[in-house]
């Protein structure tokens, strides 16, 4: 009977210390929910061999699942944007905040990313890797809304495009290197590329320079810097405006074109030009 007793006693006394365990993981949870505003949107997913930011401790790369966008985390700070020596609506060079992080595309959109969301191929020169083209500003937009995001502002172009450096490109400021790094009248071959065959920005950030024109969202205006001279903070451009900012040159333009500050313009409505094409961006906290 003591031997009954005894068992008993250990039975509850298992019982008693598993029930503290189970008490003891409890002040785990809170931990693991402050990991979850980390999570990412349904929509995406972390490609997580790249890791974490180490500052903001946000994904560094993210996937647009249905359409297999990649794109890359772009930190907050701060850059000068234009340039003094060259063309004068890249004048007066000036100081501009971007107060939030966000994601932009690693590449060029594609033609098959294009096909898998809007469910065409408007381009000219086929193939699935290609550079999406003949896309109006509208249609662009339209895409970018689609996954959850939109065209970069003409400042965030620049400051991905230049990330971090003040060169003419993002590579220096010599014309040597820029076969390595972009494709543009001087090694085109008569046709568009596949994305991502050049080598990347310091950022990750592949063909910034060349190949493909870019969609910006601002309208464009020729002294609009002029009005930005003191600094700004998250510039959206004018507020109203005939033509839509292009930017990094394509692989009609000759090297200068291609520099991090060069600004070209195009109407929205054109949607017949083969050169021109888009990337997109997402405000980080729209997918976190
Ligand atoms: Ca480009």
């Amino acid at each position: 009977m003591t031997t009954y007793r005894h068992i008993i006693f250990l039975i509850v006394i298992v019982v008693a210390f598993l029930s503290l365990n189970i008490d003891s993981v409890a002040p785990c949870l809170p931990s693991r929910i402050d990991g979850d505003e980390n999570l990412l949107s349904s929509a995406y997913r972390a490609v997580e061999s790249e890791g974490r930011d180490e500052i903001n401790g946000l994904w560094k790369e993210i996937v647009h699942k249905e359409s297999g966008i990649v794109l890359r985390l772009v930190p907050a700070g701060e850059f000068d944007m234009g340039s003094n020596s060259g063309e004068a609506d890249e004048k007066p060079v000036h100081r501009v905040q971007i107060s939030e992080p966000f994601y932009i595309g690693k590449y060029e959109v594609t033609q098959k990313q294009w096909k898998a969301v809007m469910g065409n191929n408007p381009g000219r020169w086929k193939g699935d890797n290609l550079p999406v083209e003949r896309v109006s500003w509208k249609n662009a937009q339209e895409f970018c809304r689609k996954v959850g995001g939109d065209l970069p502002t003409e400042a965030q172009w620049e400051y991905a495009c230049r990330a971090g450096t003040n060169t003419k490109w993002s590579f220096g400021d010599a014309t040597t290197k820029i076969g390595e790094y972009a494709w543009y009248r001087g090694n085109h071959q008569g046709k568009l590329h596949e994305v991502g065959q050049k080598s990347p920005n310091p950022w990750g950030l592949h063909d910034m320079h060349g190949n493909a024109w870019e969609w910006c969202r601002d309208w464009y205006e020729s002294n609009y810097y002029s009005r930005c001279a003191g600094g700004v903070t998250d510039p959206t451009g004018p507020g109203k405006g005939t033509s839509r900012v292009i930017r990094g040159g394509s692989i009609g333009s000759a090297a200068i074109h291609l520099r991090s500050a060069r600004r070209h313009k195009n109407s929205p409505d054109l949607k017949d030009d083969d050169l021109v094409s888009f990337r997109v961006v997402i405000p980080a906290e729209a997918v976190h």
